[in-house]
């Protein structure tokens, strides 16, 4: 497929112009939003400018947010020295400023209670609700141990309650990032390179010559400082290759799209393997070199040809052949990109070992547009007492799976249900910055463990669906109203940022790290909280690193000169790998004993029943997970989702572009709300397609409310990688309901 290169260009470029020229809440400087800060600035002198990095989602650009003497936020824009954004914002960042005006903003605590038989919210002062928390973590403590009190969380705020818990005793902490998220990309490329991918992924995108996507779809991820080289890679004539049964929009710029069959992508690796090797256009020197387990591997591929990958993947052997060629001919300035969202089928270690293997092959790891070998600068610790040691933590809990490196959500939330197997219970829980009943499948798992647990607190911004199970929710003021940690971040400069507060907070809302203090006071925890506002610690570290926060407050990002190595490998380098081996292990032995394949395997996964769809989920460019639907600029700009249905499936089942249906899933699972169709043929036949985060089930989101369709609701069956505990979940299958299921039908 040929495309207009330009054109990508254009469309990120008219996404970040749409998020200002439609909201209200640019109107006085709209258009100058997504300008450069030296542009801005000449038209920003009135306003007080502070500088900050973004939560809208994780990328952590930094930013200089303006505000005015009634302390109201004007604009948002990113910092020009900033290796994460290089001083643009995506439009989600651009829209921050609506995480900040939302008027559906948690106000004041709130404490569960009966009225009337009736199961409510009343509000609460801060003395209050705090004290109710501080004697459930005693009260927990005395009767089952601190472990039984298991944080969940996300983002910055989960900084702090982190230090809060384990001060307390208990480190029995999980976030969705990792076991739904990126944690079996983690695991493959460690086990392969020794080192994790991390965030940012230290992709040479700028200078690659050949971007090969697989699953991975940037352009509506909007991983900001990855879609910038991406325009960049493109406008540079590099070859961009896609893999995804859905034309994405990476895939409409892509050179080749390869519109694979869903489930099968460790085929199709396999038989790029089989090529590369076959052809010998593999980095013979650098596989030589650095590598070990390549006679195994070319073995194993051997009979793993593009004829019979076809027969699996749908991709027409010539495709594969031709695919394959151009990234050796790039190499090494070729990328097989890691993917980050990567839990789809329960074998995603294993597909990320194959992503890895076939990056060892074409030498890319440690290579000028491949691989990087990134840099960031610790950041030192403020002085506080040795945690104690808790007698089972996160690990623990997911023992049974050998190369779980953090807490795995669904782990920890299993254990809140008692049995008599379960050694670990947990009977509080407290979630701060993650919206457990949108990012963690199985509702009904869900729901049986919150049934059970004897407390629940709620940190977060937003009247979001997990506050309805909370005792008491908090509410932390946004982003803009706060000092937090400073970022490090690892790129090919290390650098670091400060998040001050650009306005008081709105409402009764606090920030998170006060909240953490104020519990830690009253447990008796106060020699772990030695300052009486957090600035006190940035200064300190700050001094340490030898600046200020007077200088970081002018200059908002401080980049440092790399220290550790070279960026790339030099020419013949007597690299060791921080593998057992020393080597980038095409072969695992630590797989091999641990009783895995040692080398990808390909299995093959369920399929969709007659009349069914395989569920597929992704990212639109404009909204971050569940937490931005509400946003009142970024709803504006998308305030629902759609379903994406091939045209052959809507002349089937005879449904219109625009038609309203309804979703039940191979479990029987009806959708709470409708979602809208939309015909396409960027989608395959065999699967349907909608944006994650919409399906909103609480009233309080007045603008989010009902709109759309929550994937996570459908996700009921999910595949547990053996290896490191991700959740698989993208087998679940879906039927079109074309008929209202809740409204009696007339007979
Ligand atoms: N079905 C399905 N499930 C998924 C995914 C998917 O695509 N589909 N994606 C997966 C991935 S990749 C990830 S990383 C996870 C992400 O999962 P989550 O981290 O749960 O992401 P969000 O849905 O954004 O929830 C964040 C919550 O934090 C709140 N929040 C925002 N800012 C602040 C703040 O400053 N302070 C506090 N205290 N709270 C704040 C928001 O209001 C929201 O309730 O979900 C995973 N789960
Ligand atoms: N705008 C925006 N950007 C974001 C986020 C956000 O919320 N909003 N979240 C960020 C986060 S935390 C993450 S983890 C990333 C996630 O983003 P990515 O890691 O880029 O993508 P995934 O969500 O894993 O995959 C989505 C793509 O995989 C395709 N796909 C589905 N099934 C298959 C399959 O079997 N094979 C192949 N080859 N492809 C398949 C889908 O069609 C879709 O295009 O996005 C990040 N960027
Ligand atoms: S990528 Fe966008 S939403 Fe994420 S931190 Fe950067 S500006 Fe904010
Ligand atoms: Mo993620």
């Amino acid at each position: 497929m040929t495309t207009s290169r330009r054109k990508f260009i254009k469309i990120s470029a008219l996404g970040l112009g749409g998020a200002f020229a439609s909201t209200s809440a640019f109107n006085l400087f709209g258009n100058t939003s997504y300008l450069s800060e030296k542009t801005a600035q000449s038209i920003s002198k009135n306003l007080k400018k502070s500088a900050t990095y973004c939560e809208v989602c994780f990328w952590k650009c930094a930013a200089w947010a303006y505000s005015d003497e009634n302390n109201t936020i004007k604009k948002i824009i990113g910092n020009d020295n900033d290796p994460h954004c290089y001083g643009r914002l995506c439009p989600r960042g651009t829209g921050g400023v609506g995480m900040y005006a939302d008027e559906d903003r948690l106000k004041t605590p709130l404490i569960r209670t009966t009225i009337n038989g009736e199961e409510t919210f009343r509000e609460a002062s801060w003395d209050e609700a705090l004290d109710l928390i501080a004697s459930k973590f005693k009260n927990i403590k005395e009767k089952y141990g601190a472990e039984s009190f298991a944080l969940l969380k996300h983002g910055s705020p989960g900084k702090h309650l982190e230090h809060l818990f384990k001060a307390y005793g208990s480190d029995t902490i999980a976030e969705p990032a990792y076991a739904q998220c990126r944690g079996a990309r983690e695991a493959g490329f460690n086990l392969t390179f020794g080192s994790w991918i991390g965030s940012p992924e230290p992709t040479d995108i700028r200078d690659t010559k050949c971007l090969v996507l697989i699953g991975s779809h940037i352009g509506e991820n909007m991983h900001n400082s990855q879609v910038q080289e991406m325009s960049d890679a493109i406008d540079n004539k590099a070859t961009i290759i896609t893999v995804d049964p859905r034309l994405s929009t990476a895939a409409s710029k892509s050179k080749y799209w390869l519109a694979i069959k869903p489930a099968t992508d460790i085929a199709l690796m396999l038989a790029w393997m089989n090529v590369i090797i076959n052809e010998e256009i593999y980095d013979k020197a650098y596989v030589e070199k650095y590598t070990t387990g390549f006679e195994e591997l070319k073995k194993h591929v051997a009979n793993f040809t593009p004829e019979w990958a076809y027969g699996i993947t749908t991709i027409q052997p010539a495709e594969i052949r031709k695919t394959a060629r151009e990234m050796a001919h790039a190499a090494p300035a070729v990328i097989i990109h890691p993917g980050r969202h990567v839990s789809w089928y329960g074998d995603d270690t294993q597909r990320a070992r194959a992503m890895a293997i076939l990056n060892g092959l074409l030498g890319s790891w440690g290579r000028r547009g491949g691989f990087y070998f990134k840099e960031k600068v610790s950041i030192p610790k403020y002085p506080h007492p040795k945690y104690p040691h808790p007698k089972w933590d996160w690990s623990d809990i997911g023992e049974k799976f050998p190369l779980a490196q953090m807490g795995i959500t669904t782990e920890v939330i299993k254990c809140a249900i008692p049995s008599k197997d379960n050694k670990y219970p947990v009977k509080a829980l407290m979630v701060a910055g993650t919206n457990i009943t949108k990012s963690i499948p199985n509702k009904k798992l869900l729901e049986e463990a919150m049934n059970e647990l004897e407390f629940m607190v709620v940190l977060d911004t937003m009247p979001m669906d997990v506050t309805g199970y909370a005792d008491v929710v908090l509410p932390e003021c946004t982003y803009l109203e706060r000092y937090d940690g400073i970022r490090s971040a690892t790129n090919r400069e290390p650098s670091i940022a400060v998040r001050v507060p650009a306005v008081k907070p709105k409402y009764d809302s606090k920030p998170g790290w006060w909240v953490a203090k104020q519990i830690g006071d009253r447990i008796g925890l106060s020699d772990y909280f030695r300052y009486s506002n957090y600035k006190e610690v940035i200064e300190w570290q700050l001094q340490k690193m030898g600046t200020s926060l007077d200088e970081m407050k002018k200059i908002g990002v401080k980049n440092f000169p790399r220290t550790s190595r070279p960026l790339y490998l030099e020419e013949n380098e007597n690299y060791e790998f921080p593998t057992e081996s020393g080597k980038i292990e095409l072969y695992s032995k630590e797989l091999e004993n641990l009783g895995f394949d040692a080398m990808p395997v390909y299995t093959k996964h369920p399929e969709p029943p007659q009349g069914f769809y395989r569920l597929n989920y992704g990212r639109a460019p404009m909204h971050t997970f569940s937490r931005t639907a509400n946003n009142p600029n970024l709803n504006g700009l998308k305030s629902e989702n759609n379903l994406w249905v091939n045209p052959k499936v809507a002349r089937i089942i005879g449904l219109k572009k625009g038609q309203s249906v309804w979703l039940k899933n191979q479990d029987g699972v009806t959708s709470t709300f409708s979602i809208k169709v939309r015909v396409t043929e960027r989608i395959r036949w065999d699967s349907v397609y909608m944006v994650h985060g919409f399906g909103h089930d609480n009233k309080k989101l007045t603008r989010a409310f009902g709109k759309g369709i929550n994937d996570t609701q459908m996700i009921t069956k999910t595949m547990d990688d053996p290896i490191m505990g991700g959740t698989g979940m993208r087998g679940n299958f879906v039927t079109i309901l074309t008929k209202n299921p809740y409204k009696k039908q007339a007979i």
